[in-house]
């Protein structure tokens, strides 16, 4: 570990890699030698200081990941394969180190066992599953088959929410199909992913496969798709950071992927089972104090069930525990102040539009909750599809509560707005439940299951302007590949 800065550490840990990004395997400042620093969202406390790259540094680590690929890319699949799974043991050897790392920069509580080391085993065990096929020839002295080969040096942008599934399961997926990486890790959350790339180191994955470049979207994250040797993309965070990122690609004509957030509906049926909805929907847009792309931040519900949700949702609501992330609390707080205003902000417009609060809807004061970027869990009724607060991601613990009159309303309505990530259905017939499943546009739908959760392997991303391209599951691992075909006379 390289210490550049000299502030007082509140992380305790070897994992903490502070005033360094990684490049071509070592741990070094920013070509500009500034750097930014990471806080605590909770209280505010410095955690580390991370170089303040450029494109000076993003050239570094693309010609150190050029460097680094032809042994990667050439290296037998399976040996690489195991790389990955040695990794994943790593991590699992150090959940709680990364853990509190994670909480302490995202402000959030504990959850538990790390999901992580699951999810990369399942990448890991793909990256001898890169198959092509073999085709049919005109004349029987030829072979046809299809090459899966790797793009070559490809670069990734995460965003802050949750900086250590999105880093292993997007570096994960490019390094096992044989690529070396550039990653830019979000500047509110670097350090999980600094973390989880020394572990990399540790795990015996070669030095300038996987390289970090920190700091800010507009320079460093600026810098990589607009880098013309970048050959693929993959970008997690806003529409209109995807757009600019989309269009920088276009001048390389470079191919990416979008994972750009939701608006997910979860639609309530009268005969929905509201002791197995209730809970999940209120853990589904107060987890990670609702900065998830997959929270179900919309209730559509059929209007003879509504008052009686709105109630059952309201208690439960209020019975989220909310506080610093060392405290055994729900939810933590949001990650910044542009987030905190802009939450706050979401909740004076559904306001100001006529919708009702009926519990929550502003920042608590004063106590534990200190300078921490807190706000109450809100859930807003009498919402109009047609509001903003309907339409827009908030990204913070606001669920609106929308009746509807009958299933085609309901579907119009969860349909009705231009994301399409994830959408849940809660009810008991199997009719219902697969009609609905069928005409929800989203790229996960689930039935009486929040967040599309508890697949293992399910491929993850979104409809219209939520992204394309999936970054989860065997298919993320093939959409970092290009096809060749061969024949062979
Ligand atoms: O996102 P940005 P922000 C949504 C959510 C949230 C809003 C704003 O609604 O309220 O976006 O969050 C990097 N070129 N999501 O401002 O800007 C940046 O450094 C290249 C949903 O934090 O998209 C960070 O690493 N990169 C989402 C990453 O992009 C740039 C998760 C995400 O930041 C850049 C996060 C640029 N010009 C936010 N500007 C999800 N899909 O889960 C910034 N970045």
């Amino acid at each position: 570990m390289t210490i550049i800065s000299d502030h007082p550490a509140s992380l305790d840990s070897d994992l903490v890699v502070d005033g360094a990004q990684l490049i071509g395997g070592e741990w070094v400042p920013a070509a500009s030698g500034e750097t930014i620093d990471v806080i605590n969202p909770a209280n505010r406390a410095l955690l580390a200081r991370i170089p303040r790259g450029t494109a000076e540094d993003v050239e570094l680590a693309v010609q150190a990941a050029e460097a680094a690929l032809p042994a990667w890319r050439d290296m037998n699949a399976t040996a690489r394969g195991r790389l990955l799974f040695r990794w994943a043991d790593l991590i699992e050897q150090n959940a709680e180190a990364i853990d509190e790392i994670e909480r302490q920069e995202v402000g959030r509580p504990s959850w538990g066992p790390l999901g992580t080391p699951g999810q990369l085993r399942f990448i890991a065990g793909q990256a001898d599953k890169v198959q092509g096929v073999s085709l049919p020839t005109y004349s029987p002295d030829q072979l046809g088959f299809t090459l899966r080969e790797p793009y070559g040096v490809v670069g990734g942008i995460i965003p802050w929410n949750a900086p250590g599934p999105m880093f292993v399961t997007e570096v994960g997926a490019a390094i096992a199909a044989g690529n070396t990486m550039v990653m830019k890790p979000a500047e509110d959350a670097p350090l999980t992913p600094l973390a989880l790339a020394k572990l990399a180191l540790e795990a015996g994955i070669p030095a300038g496969v996987i390289n970090v470049v920190t700091g800010y979207g507009h320079e460093a994250g600026a810098a990589v798709p607009a880098h013309p040797r970048i050959r693929r993309m993959g970008f997690t965070g806003s529409p209109q950071t995807g757009a600019l990122v989309m269009e920088a690609c276009a001048k390389n004509l470079t191919p990416l992927h979008l994972e750009l957030g939701g608006k997910s509906p979860q639609v309530v049926f009268p005969d929905a089972d509201l002791d197995l909805a209730v809970p999940a929907m209120t853990a589904g847009i107060t987890m990670n104090t609702g900065q998830i792309c997959a929270a179900g931040s919309r209730v559509v519900v059929l209007r003879s069930i509504h008052d009686e949700l709105v109630d059952r949702l309201a208690a439960q609501m209020e019975k989220i525990t909310y506080g610093p992330w060392h405290q055994p609390v729900n939810m933590g707080p949001l990650i910044n102040q542009k987030q905190h205003e802009r939450v706050l902000g979401y909740i004076d417009i559904g306001r100001e539009a006529g919708a009702e609060v009926v519990t929550g809807g502003a920042a608590p004061t004063g106590g534990d909750f200190g300078n921490g970027f807190f706000v109450q869990p809100t859930l807003f009724d009498k919402v109009d599809p047609s509001m903003r607060i309907a339409r827009e991601e908030i990204f913070g613990p606001v669920l609106s509560v929308i009746a509807v009159d009958d299933e085609q309303e309901a579907i119009e309505v969860a349909n009705g707005t231009e994301y399409g990530l994830v959408a849940s259905v809660w009810t008991r017939d199997l009719g219902t439940a697969v009609r609905m499943s069928r005409s929800l546009e989203a790229g996960q739908v689930g039935v009486n299951s929040p967040l599309g959760a508890g697949v293992i392997g399910g491929p993850f991303g979104g409809y219209k302007n939520s992204g394309f391209g999936r970054t989860m599951g065997a298919d993320s691992v093939l959409d970092w590949t290009q096809v060749k075909t061969v024949s062979m006379r």
